[in-house]
């Protein structure tokens, strides 16, 4: 049996994180995991580069102007959509994951979906470096993951 798995080490690739400035103290937690994973598995700075958006709605548009690009070997996309603070949670929610999945496909681009989506702050808060880890380090990994697979699947 033959086995195919991507690892996680950068090597030459590079990374566009898009961020968006909504809920910005989770935000930036998330985007210090992400930065900080990427570079722990050998990314410099150079091989980073970071993109801001309004909110996680913009998510979608700007991922996939810089997946056209193709300058890069991942995204990853961070955001936070607290239900207590939209009336319009499950629309941000949705068009977010849905555009951003889509983007992924249509470009052939792993995106790392590193967006919480979560009912309080406090949740956000457990999830973007306390208790719960940090999803926006989670997100960098599996982009890290998914860039070395699709090199080797060719
Ligand atoms: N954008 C977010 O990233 N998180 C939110 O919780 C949020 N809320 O609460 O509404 C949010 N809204 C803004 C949205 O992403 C767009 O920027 C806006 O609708 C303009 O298109």
């Amino acid at each position: 049996m033959r086995k195919t798995e991507g690892q996680l080490v950068v090597r030459d690739e590079r990374f566009c994180i898009i961020a968006a400035r909504f809920n910005e103290t989770i935000v930036e937690r998330l985007l210090q995991g992400a930065v900080d994973a990427l570079k722990r598995h050998g990314a410099d700075d150079t091989q980073i580069d970071l993109v801001r958006v309004p909110g996680a709605m913009e998510l979608p548009l700007a991922a996939q102007r810089v997946a056209r690009s193709r300058q890069y070997e991942g995204i990853v996309a961070l955001g936070a959509v607290i239900r207590g603070a939209t009336p319009h949670f499950d629309y941000v929610c949705g068009e977010c994951a849905s555009g951003l999945s889509r983007v992924g496909l249509e470009a052939d681009i792993p995106i790392g979906f590193g967006v919480l989506t979560t009912d309080t702050i406090e949740q956000a808060l457990e999830r973007s470096g306390t208790k719960a880890g940090n999803k926006g380090a989670d997100a960098a990994l599996t982009t890290i993951e998914m860039a070395s697979l699709l090199r080797q699947l060719g």
